[in-house]
């Protein structure tokens, strides 16, 4: 192309060089005869000449022209044969997640036919975990009779620090709202999927025996911190599913300390330790002191959005009270389990 473009420049000069001297031509007036001859001869070679070169010119710019069209063509083809690579990947994609769904589909219908056999042990990921399904995803929980639960939805973590955990809480999407009353705190809102509470009363009934509790967060720049708490367990609700925790571990932070032995408050049940509605203000339900120092069932911000708000997903001891995290998630499981 550059060399084509650079012929072009040449002919161009050259054309003007000739026009000039044709142009100077007819200003010999007072030529002989003899001359005259001579003079006319060279005009109409210059003429051919000027035709040529303009034939010549036409050409390249034709053959420039066809150049360009080659290179389009080649840059279209390159799309196509991307737009074919994307659409393999795509299809890749949801044929993996289809294969996927279906071993999570299989282990269910394993669990379920499993485990309501057995009534030793109470259900939960931990006990799944037991019968090695070893695979994270939900699982549907059997009805006991005998201990008067229902069947319960569950995502179970089968990896993260040996398994078995059965997450009670998860904030990663952001469009479920978590400023929900009583009700649905106590019975859980949200699909385990996705962002949810598992339900007040659930975890109360998950925690009679002793339990850990470990909270995963992650911040904006895609670093992560873990709490955990050795000891972790909810009071009935006649007691407002008051916290009790003890022997923290881990690089957050122990922000939830501050609200051991506080009970359980929601929009339209003030339960905290302070003259505020804290519900109102944090907007969501939580084991509310005066008010907080964490909030992990707060407001999702996106990034950037929160600050300087306090009623944002906080965790203090991270980063501050005006911090809203990306992600959250708290799991628990029996103190006993060993992986
Ligand atoms: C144009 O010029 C080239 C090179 O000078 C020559 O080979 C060609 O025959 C000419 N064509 C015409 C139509 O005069
Ligand atoms: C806390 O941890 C210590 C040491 O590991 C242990 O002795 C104690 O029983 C734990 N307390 C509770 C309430 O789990
Ligand atoms: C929470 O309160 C209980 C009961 O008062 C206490 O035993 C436990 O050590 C406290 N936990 C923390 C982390 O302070
Ligand atoms: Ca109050």
């Amino acid at each position: 192309m550059a060399k084509v473009s650079m012929a072009i420049a040449a002919l161009g000069v050259t054309l003007l060089l000739v026009a000039g001297a044709w142009a100077q031509t007819p200003k010999k007036k007072n030529l002989p005869k003899s001359q005259k001859g001579a003079c006319c001869e060279e005009v109409r070679s210059l003429k051919v000449q000027v035709a040529n070169l303009s034939s010549i010119l036409e050409e390249l710019g034709r053959k420039q022209e066809t150049d360009l069209l080659t290179v389009v063509r080649q840059v279209m083809e390159l799309d196509k044969q991307n737009r074919q690579q994307e659409a393999r990947v795509t299809e890749a994609e949801s044929k993996y997640s289809e294969i996927n769904n279906r071993v999570e589909i299989l282990q269910l219908q394993g669990a379920q036919s499993i485990t309501q056999t057995s009534s030793d042990v109470m259900y939960d990921c931990a006990s799944l975990y037991a019968k090695n399904y070893r695979i994270s995803g939900e699982y549907k929980l059997p009805k006991d009779d005998f201990l008067r639960t229902p069947e319960l939805t569950v995502f179970c973590d089968m990896e993260t620090n040996g398994g078995g955990w059965t997450v009670i809480q998860r904030r990663r999407v952001g469009l479920t709202t978590f400023d929900r009353d009583w009700k649905q705190y106590k019975k859980g809102f949200g699909t385990v999927r996705g962002d949810f509470w598992l339900g007040n009363e659930h975890i109360y009934r998950l925690t009679q025996q002793a339990t850990v509790l470990r909270i995963e967060m992650e911040d904006w720049a895609g670093d992560t911190r873990y709490a955990e708490y050795g000891s972790f367990s909810l009071s009935n609700e006649l007691n407002s599913y008051k916290l009790l925790l003890s022997n923290y571990s881990g690089n957050a932070g122990d922000s939830l300390r501050y609200h051991n032995n506080t009970y359980f408050s929601t929009k339209d049940k003030d339960h905290d330790k302070c003259v505020d509605d804290c519900a109102a203000l944090r907007k969501g339900g939580y084991w509310y002191n005066c008010c907080t120092d964490s909030n992990l069932n707060g407001v999702y911000y996106r990034r950037g959005e929160h600050s300087p708000r306090t009623d944002g997903i906080n965790w203090y001891g991270w980063h501050g009270s005006s911090y809203s995290m990306k992600r959250v998630e708290m799991k628990i499981r029996p103190h006993s389990f060993r992986p």
